[in-house]
Formats: C-alpha cells, sequence, structure tokens
C-alpha cells in the first residue's frame, strides 16, 4: 500500500503556522499593548542585536525603553498606514547605535508588532524601488501575451534580486500547481513545466498568503529565536505573527527545502480577483538576505503583476466572446426562418465550430440522433442521453470526460471524450451536441504525486518527500477542458436557438391553418 493511505493529510492544515511563537533570526521584534504601550513580547536575540542584556526584565515594561521617541513616533504613524493596507509597513530609515535598520510596523487586534530589520541585505541595485518597479513593470507591460509577461516578469525579478531560480508558479483548479515560467543561473536544471501536488502547500497557508504579500527565508538552516512573554499569564493569546516578516516557518517547509537543495527563498503571492492565482517563488542554492529596499520592490510590482494578469485573462476571455458573437450572428442570419438545425445539422457544420471548437457535432431529436464529424457511436447515444436527461438545470451541461457520468462511454474515449450539451427544449429534451477527442496528456510532476508525503517510521511523524524526481503520468479519457467563455457561448446559443424554434411552430401553426 502507498504510505499516503494511512496518513491524514488535514495534519499539514491544522498546523498554527500564524503562531509559532518564535521567529527567525534575521532581525528581532518588540510587540507591545497599543493602550498602554507597554512590552507584552520580545525576541530573545534583541540582546545581541541590540545589545542588551536580560531581555526578560523589559517585559511588562515601557517600549520607551527600547526605542527612541522619534522612532516610536514614527511607528504611530505608519500603524495607521497598515490598518488601511492591512500589510506590515516600513518606517524611514533608522539609525540605532551604529548600526543601520529598516524597521516594519503592523497590527495585530490591540498589538502593535515592531520588527527591526538590520540592514545588511544584500544590494544588487543602487537604483532607488521606486525606479526598479519602474522599470520592471515598464518591460512586463509590453508584452503580446500572458505567457510572455510571465516570462518577462520571473526575468526582471532575478536580475534585481540575484536569486539562482526564479519560478512562476500557478494553481490548477484541483489546486495541483504548475511551474509556468522561470528564469535560472545557467547550469541549473529547470523546473519549468513541472506539476506540484496540492498537498505541498497547505490549506492554511494558501489562505495567509492572501493576506501577506510577500515572505523570506533567507537562511534555511537558521535557528529560530523563541519570543518571550510575560511567565504563564493565563489570558495572553499566542501572538500572532501572520503578517510579521520575521515569522518563524513550518519545520515541514523547511524540510522540504533542504530535499530540495534549496538554502534561501522569498516568494510574492499572486492574487486576482479574491483567488491565490499563483506565486512568483525564488530559490538560492547557498543562504541570502535581500535587503528591504529590494524586497519591497518585488512586493509591489508582485501587486502590479497581479492586476495584469487579471487583466490579460479578462482581455482574452472577451476577446474569445466577442468573435464568437460574431459568428453567432453568422449563424442566425444564415439559418432561414423554416429551417433549424434539425433539419440538417450538417450545413451549419462550419458556422458551430467557430463558435465553440469541437471535433463532431450533433442533435438529439425526438429520439433521433444524427451528426458529424468524430462522434460516439449512434447505439451509445441513448445512455448518455438518459443521464443529461436527469440534469435538474435547463442549461448548459460541460465535461471533459463523458465516462466520468457514463462510465461505459470509457470504451469510445479516442472518438469523443468531451461533451458540450445545449438542452433546447423541455419535455422530451431535445440537445445540440459538441463532442470533443481525447486529448492524452503526459504531466510530469517533481516527485511522485501519489507519495507527497513520507512517514518516519517511528512515531509516525509526517514529513516532506524527500525525492523531487521527475515523475511521468499519462492522463487520458479527458479532452480539453471546456472553458468557461465557451459555457457562456453555449448559453448564448441556447437562448437564441429557442427562438428560432419557437418561431418555426409558430410559423408551422400559421401554415396549419
Ligand atoms: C509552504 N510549500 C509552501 C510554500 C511553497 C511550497 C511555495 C509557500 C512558501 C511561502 O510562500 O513562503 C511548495 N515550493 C513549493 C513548490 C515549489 C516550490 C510546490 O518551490 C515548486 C517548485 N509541505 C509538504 C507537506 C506538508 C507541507 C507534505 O510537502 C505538510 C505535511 C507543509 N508547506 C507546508 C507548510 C507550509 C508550506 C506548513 C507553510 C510554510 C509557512 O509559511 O510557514
Amino acid at each position: 500500500s502507498s504510505p499516503t493511505d494511512s496518513v491524514d493529510l488535514g495534519f499539514c492544515a491544522r498546523e498554527p503556522i500564524r503562531i509559532p511563537g518564535s521567529i527567525q533570526p534575521h532581525g528581532c521584534l518588540i510587540a507591545c499593548d497599543m493602550s498602554s504601550w507597554k512590552i507584552t513580547h520580545l525576541s530573545r536575540n534583541i540582546e545581541t542585536l541590540l545589545s542588551i542584556s536580560n531581555a526578560e526584565q523589559l517585559i511588562g515594561g515601557p517600549v520607551e525603553n527600547v526605542l527612541r521617541h522619534d522612532i516610536l513616533h514614527d511607528v504611530r504613524n505608519v500603524l495607521q498606514a497598515s490598518t488601511v493596507s492591512g500589510q506590515a509597513e516600513l518606517l524611514p530609515a533608522v539609525t540605532l547605535g551604529d548600526m543601520k535598520a529598516d524597521i516594519l510596523a503592523h497590527t495585530s487586534g490591540t498589538t502593535a508588532i515592531i520588527e527591526i530589520l538590520p540592514g545588511f541585505g544584500a544590494q544588487v541595485s543602487n537604483a532607488p524601488p521606486m525606479t526598479l518597479v519602474r522599470s520592471m513593470i515598464s518591460r512586463v507591460k509590453r508584452a503580446p501575451t500572458l505567457e510572455r509577461s510571465l516570462t518577462l516578469a520571473a526575468n526582471q525579478i532575478r536580475a534585481v534580486t540575484g536569486f539562482d531560480r526564479v519560478m512562476i508558479y500557478r494553481f490548477l483548479d484541483d489546486d495541483s500547481g504548475e511551474v509556468t515560467a522561470e528564469s535560472l543561473r545557467a547550469g541549473l536544471t529547470p523546473f519549468l513545466n513541472l506539476r506540484y501536488p496540492a498537498s505541498d502547500i497547505p490549506a492554511q497557508a494558501r489562505q495567509l498568503y492572501k493576506q501577506q504579500w510577500l515572505r523570506m527565508i533567507p537562511d534555511v538552516f537558521y535557528e529560530p529565536s523563541c519570543l518571550l512573554a510575560r511567565p504563564s499569564d493565563e489570558e495572553t493569546e499566542p501572538l500572532d505573527l501572520g503578517l510579521a516578516t520575521l515569522r518563524s516557518v513550518s519545520p515541514i517547509h523547511i524540510e522540504y527545502l533542504k530535499n530540495m537543495g534549496s538554502s534561501a527563498t522569498m516568494t510574492i503571492s499572486l492574487i486576482v480577483g479574491d483567488k491565490l492565482w499563483g506565486l512568483v517563488a525564488c530559490h538560492h542554492l547557498v543562504p541570502r538576505l535581500i535587503s528591504t529596499s529590494i524586497s519591497s520592490a518585488c512586493e509591489l510590482f508582485g501587486q502590479f503583476l497581479s492586476m495584469h494578469i487579471d487583466a490579460m485573462e479578462c482581455h482574452r476571455e472577451l476577446s474569445h466572446i466577442a468573435r464568437s458573437r460574431e459568428a453567432h450572428e453568422r449563424l442566425i442570419t444564415a439559418m432561414p426562418p423554416e429551417q433549424t438545425l434539425f433539419d440538417d445539422i450538417t450545413r451549419y457544420e462550419d458556422l458551430l465550430k467557430d463558435l465553440i471548437s469541437c471535433d463532431g457535432l450533433g442533435v438529439w431529436t425526438r429520439g433521433v440522433f444524427s451528426g458529424v464529424g468524430s462522434l460516439p457511436p449512434v447505439e451509445m447515444m441513448p445512455e448518455v442521453i438518459a443521464f443529461l436527461d436527469t440534469q435538474q438545470s435547463h442549461h448548459v451541461f460541460a465535461t471533459a470526460q463523458i465516462a466520468g457520468h457514463v462510465p461505459s462511454a470509457a470504451a469510445y474515449g479516442s472518438l469523443a471524450s468531451g461533451l458540450l450539451a445545449i438542452p433546447l427544449t423541455r419535455a422530451p429534451r431535445d440537445y445540440l451536441l459538441f463532442f470533443r477527442k481525447e486529448l492524452p496528456q503526459v504531466v510530469r510532476w517533481g516527485g511522485n504525486p501519489n507519495r507527497p508525503v513520507e512517514v518516519t517510521e517511528h512515531g509516525g511523524r509526517i514529513g516532506p518527500r524527500k525525492s523531487f524526481a521527475a515523475w511521468r503520468e499519462e492522463v487520458t479519457g479527458q479532452s480539453e477542458p471546456w472553458r468557461p467563455a465557451e459555457l457562456q457561448i453555449g448559453e448564448g446559443l441556447r437562448v437564441s436557438l429557442l427562438d428560432i424554434i419557437l418561431r418555426r411552430s409558430d410559423l408551422n401553426e400559421r401554415q396549419l391553418l
């Protein structure tokens, strides 16, 4: 049996990643109550980074004991901006003693979270972040297609950050994901077009990534620095680090990255509408810390890229609909009032294929089937129609896998695997049917998707898989999927054809008189 049989993948989704109780040590963290400005939490490494001894003793005391007045003034201003943006916001650059640092602040409930990042991140370019973002945008904006935009975006981010590998990782309908664009240092094995199972990124992580646009793990070998809090105050809730850039990362994910051979990552969310569309995933073979000015430029660019993806996808759907509307008009005008598709579908074959591309077309009327092109055997049709008749809705029905609904259809998948059916009359229902042949696909997975996890021998602890070697899967029995725009076009066609049928029956009655 496969190791996943006995494993509860929900385990991964239950890990409380927002409240790890520790941070990554490339910065330190101070949390204080916003009504009293008294410290509630401190990260242990504040002692080394800010040369403070006995951090415990500062807890419960005023935050002024750790941060100067001018800095606190800026913190208060930035917290206002942060409640509007829902993100941690950057303060104007500060100097602490002789150390330059970036400070980020945001709120979590009634708590202010202040993160201090010493300014030693890698600076690939000295250009101000605004200039970087503007030049990245101008290049990507000019690309003629979405695919090209994504490749340019990956190239741009790699140029600006110096990461070894930058991938655009796109989620598919079943929550698995695919590397759709990649920019990488010479000599590395490409991950382009590899597919990864949904369980690699559990649900609570996806939820969080819709709120936080950018995350960084500068060194997967880090020792977490624990958060100190007032001892055993029953009422103190664990500190929610969901929006904190220093949040310590799930140990399972850390192990995953080590197994993959990555030592550092930076990840930017791509959010389209209210959906996590994908991620920009940057990897480095050795630890790598990026300066805050570069990472915030990338974050802003990620927000632009998200809007650009949305615009390109909308544009593509709209132009598809516009082209079909034209074909629709041609079809309706070509059909004389006393004729319908039922009389001679072959005559309208080309016009119908312009509307919705397909390999075969048919009509089912009063128990009789006629069609053209690649079709299921006629003797199979009653079973398919019987299934369609069980559909409650009078709207268009579409599937890429007829056999998923009518199991005996599996036998003729090479003739017709996909079906889009437009019901034309009520009882008995007549249909206009579009068929698509099977489109055998080879999916290349980054590791065996049937073994997404490893279970350790003792204690049944769950961990990420160890091998990411490409794994081939042949997907058969499915046609090219029907796109949302095609369903819409089908719906429009249903309404016009219904109108023609009504007109004709009206005509017939008048002729009868
Ligand atoms: C998180 N897993 C992630 C993230 C990615 C991946 C991108 C998000 C990291 C971030 O945005 O900061 C997976 N990384 C990939 C994939 C590629 C890549 C697919 O570069 C492709 C090239 N992971 C597992 C299993 C579990 C698991 C079995 O494989 C659970 C048992 C958990 N993954 C897991 C968790 C997180 C994660 C908990 C959240 C990490 C965090 O933010 O703390």
